[in-house]
């Protein structure tokens, strides 16, 4: 029995309509409606919280908090009615209100707070979190603007503004009594007191407040809620009213805007660094508040910082929010009055640091003068750690230079986020197995050696309440009927049941009409939207991520104009049909990313508009790729595709995503692909491409992708093509001749030209599979059976066992 009725939150809607939009239900429009709805489940929610808060507090429980520039958390009202257990009830009060209840979740905008892989793990996590009843904060900033709106216009990427508060800001709860003030600029001045005491004090500069936004977090099947503390910034002043009455209006409000335009929007750019004063404004910012805000608890409640360790671990998302650790120095120096080494013993017990790529242009590397200017003490602060550090080096290494300076926090007038990370974090990890192996043996080798303990893995997961049972009912309704209920929801594990129907006809046949059908709906949604029609017969091939090279898409793009040319030489060349689906934002400035997306784009037109591929192969680019696209789009697929250059996909989440609505997958050896392997088996998946070692190696070698090209006459006659382009007569050989010579870059640098003839292979392989229905069906239940080792739950009992040493719900 649901603690809330049908009834009763209809009640609570009509009275959120009077009080706060001062309407009835009939003149409400479905905005209001939809905002009324959210407020009735924060209420719930917020009195839950308090009662979270309390027993926290009660028990003196350790608790984390999970600090991330990005939190891609989707949309809220289906998720969080779910989890309180009143979906069906919400529904029915919607409909009964005279709206309907599908309609009304398509009003809510996404909260598109994060650019892809990372933002969308600390979302999982979040609800991980809160479901095992780990008391944990998640921290971030209140973007005004989310990831850019993604339109295609002749062919090409044209970013939107992303303004989701208006209606999105329903799930918010100011808090300003918990308001921070965080300050930036100005000098640091000693100050020695009548005792002979040193203290430090700033001189000019300016302050920025931090206004918490809060967002509460419901758990499944408890009544645990965390919370999402999202940051907003204001200026102290709103005026200076000394400019102002001196006439000068526009310098008076300068100082406004400058303070605002911290949290005006997240930067879109993903897996590349680019030092930018703001972003670094951004950085400081939100941390600062965080641990300034941690602090101000923590000694209300104790009284003492003394045991701040004991009670709080401050888990780092990417080195993003890596000024926590000087930041806690300072407050502990500074504030508090102890000494560097009781301080550095307390913030070395509460960091930990989790590492989401090994792509070098993506490691930071702040500039001196910049953190020199902007955060002068804070400066201070990482000479000293830096100088302490290689000292210590200096010493373990007998003084070798070269590996001194490799592992070096400031170095060459930047200070290197990651290894400030690797010196002053209690634990360190990657992603997955293969991630955190190259970790180890590669990129913090050297480290490794100094403290082989500190590293650890744990695999990514994914919210599989949401990734499967909310997004794909059918299948959760199956699920349910072949595991004996709903148990799977809080043991991912007992998925595994499943496997018994392996070979059961009417299960498999089952699965597949749940597939069928699940593609209609994809179909019809997507001929809504576009005018275009899906054809639902052929198997939907599916690629959807972020666009970058080292993720392929292009390798794609060369074997579908393959396919095509295949076809246009002989129309009766024999081949599963496909529809190939592209999903993709490059960031705004990555321009190579961008001409892959007019690349598809002029492929697909011309593939789409000749009659030799009709009933046989489409080519579609979905326009904005987001959180409740995928949500459409992954209970629809069929075929999978993670095709990165094996070693520098750190783990990857959508194959995860895919593994669980029962996509199979065409892919290489690379992030979680690896493990999902092991899982499955080679019969269950298409693999292909050259290993990670092997990868080292060719490059260690001298590949040369031009002798590829020469050799295999395919694939030069597609790269000839791509040159040339389609009947838009749009010509590509900016990227052909990246592909061949380099461009700046070395040729062909995640080596497409070297796994084309084995992804071509691995994609007849999978053609092939599909024309037996019933063993493609069984594929799919095997990897479905099989995917509970990657829901979130297991990751975070992982984190809690291996790394928080905190208790979880059984
Ligand atoms: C400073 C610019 C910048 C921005 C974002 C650098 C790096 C990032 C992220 C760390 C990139 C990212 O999202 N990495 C992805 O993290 C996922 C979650 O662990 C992994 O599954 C993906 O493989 C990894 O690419």
């Amino acid at each position: 029995m649901p603690e809330y009725t049908k009834k009763d939150l209809e009640e609570l809607i009509i009275g959120k309509l009077r009080r706060n939009f001062g309407r009835d239900v009939d003149e409400a429009t479905a905005i209001h409606m939809f905002k009324a709805c959210a407020m009735v489940l924060r209420d719930i929610m917020s009195a839950r919280q308090l009662k979270t808060e309390d027993k926290v507090q009660r028990t003196h429980a350790r608790q984390i908090h999970y600090l991330s520039l990005e939190f891609l958390m989707g949309r809220s009202l289906m998720k969080n009615a779910y989890n309180l257990g009143v979906l069906e009830e919400l529904k029915g009060a919607i409909e009964d209100l005279g709206f309907s209840a599908p309609d009304l979740f398509e009003i809510e905008p996404d909260a598109g707070l994060g650019n892809g892989g990372l933002g969308r793990l600390a979302a999982c996590y979040l609800d991980s979190m809160t479901t095992l009843e780990i008391p944990a904060t998640g921290y971030t900033i209140c973007y005004e603007l989310g990831i850019f709106k993604q339109k295609i216009i002749d062919g090409q990427q044209v970013e939107l503004a992303d303004n989701w508060l208006p209606v999105g800001d329903a799930w918010l709860i100011p808090k300003v009594d918990e308001t921070e003030k965080v300050h930036f600029g100005g000098r640091v001045k000693d100050v020695w007191d009548e005792n002979g005491g040193h203290r430090v004090a700033y001189e000019g500069g300016t302050d920025v407040l931090a206004i918490p936004r809060d967002m509460e977090i419901a758990g499944y099947g408890t009544e645990h809620t965390n919370v999402l503390r999202l940051w907003d910034a204001k200026s102290p002043d709103p005026v200076d009213m000394k400019l102002f009455s001196t006439g000068q209006y526009l310098k008076a409000v300068e100082q406004q805007a400058m303070a605002e335009v911290i949290a005006k929007v997240l930067y879109p750019e993903d897996n590349h660094y680019e030092g930018k004063s703001l972003r670094l404004k951004q950085q400081y910012f939100f941390v600062s508040a965080t641990v300034q805000s941690i602090c101000r608890k923590h000694k209300a409640e104790y009284g003492t910082l003394r045991n701040f360790h004991e009670k709080h671990v401050i888990q780092i998302n990417d080195t993003h929010p890596t000024l926590v650790i000087p930041e806690l120095m300072r407050i502990l120096l500074d504030q508090e009055g102890y000494g560097w080494d009781e301080a550095w013993h307390i913030v070395t017990h509460t960091v930990a640091y989790t590492n989401h790529t090994i792509l070098s242009e993506a490691l930071e590397r702040w500039p001196q003068q910049l953190i020199e200017t902007l955060l002068p003490r804070i400066w201070q602060l990482l000479i000293e750690i830096s100088n302490r550090y290689q000292a210590q080096l200096n010493e373990a290494f007998h003084g070798d230079q070269a590996k001194v300076r490799d592992m070096a926090v400031i170095w060459g007038g930047e200070v290197r986020m990651a290894n400030l990370c690797i010196c002053a974090c209690f634990a360190v990890n990657g992603v997955s197995a293969l991630h955190s192996e190259i970790l180890k043996k590669d990129v913090f080798h050297d480290a490794y050696t100094q403290n082989p303990g500190k590293f650890k893995n744990v695999t990514n997961g994914i919210d599989h309440r949401r990734w499967l049972s909310e997004i794909n009912p059918a299948l959760d309704a199956l699920i349910r009927e072949c595991c004996g209920g709903d148990d799977y929801l809080l043991r991912p594990d007992a998925v595994q049941k499943l496997e018994k129907y392996r070979d059961d006809p009417s299960a498999l046949k089952r699965l597949a009409d749940i597939k069928a059908e699940n593609k209609r709906a994809f179909a019809n949604y997507v001929a809504r939207e576009t005018g275009i029609i899906l054809n639902t017969d052929a198997m939907f091939d599916v690629q959807v991520k972020r666009l970058h090279e080292y993720k392929r898409q292009l390798l794609n793009v060369l074997h579908i104009t393959y396919l095509y040319q295949r076809l246009k030489a002989d129309p009766n060349f024999q081949f599963t049909p496909r529809v190939y689906l592209f999903g993709a934002k490059a960031a705004p400035g990555y321009a190579v990313a961008k001409q892959i997306i007019h690349l598809i784009n002029s492929l697909s037109a011309t593939i789409n508009a000749d009659p030799v591929c009709r009933d046989r192969l489409q080519v579609v680019f979905l326009e904005n790729y987001r959180v409740s696209l995928a949500e459409k789009l992954m209970p629809a697929s069929e075929l999978s595709e993670q095709i990165s250059t094996a070693g520098k996909e750190a783990s990857g989440t959508g194959n995860m995503k895919f593994m669980m609505n029962g996509a199979l997958t065409i892919g290489t050896l690379d992030g979680a692909n690896v493990e999902m392997h092991q899982q499955v088996g080679d019969e269950n998946i298409f693999l292909f491409g050259l290993k990670a070692d092997e990868v080292a190696e060719k490059k260690a070698r001298g590949y040369r992708s031009y002798e590829y090209y020469m050799q295999d006459a395919a694939l030069k006659a597609v790269i000839d093509q791509i040159a040339r382009g389609f009947d838009d007569g749009v010509a590509y050989t900016d990227l052909t001749n990246r592909l061949l010579f380099g461009n700046g870059a070395p040729a062909d640098e995640y080596m497409l030209l070297a796994d084309f003839a084995s992804y071509r292979d691995a994609q007849a392989r999978a053609g092939q599979a599909y024309l037996d229905p019933k063993d493609w069906s069984r594929m799919a239940l095997i990897n479905i059976a099989r995917s509970g080792i990657f829901a979130s739950d297991r990751s975070i009992r992982d984190y809690a066992r291996d790394i928080w040493h905190v208790p979880v719900k059984k």
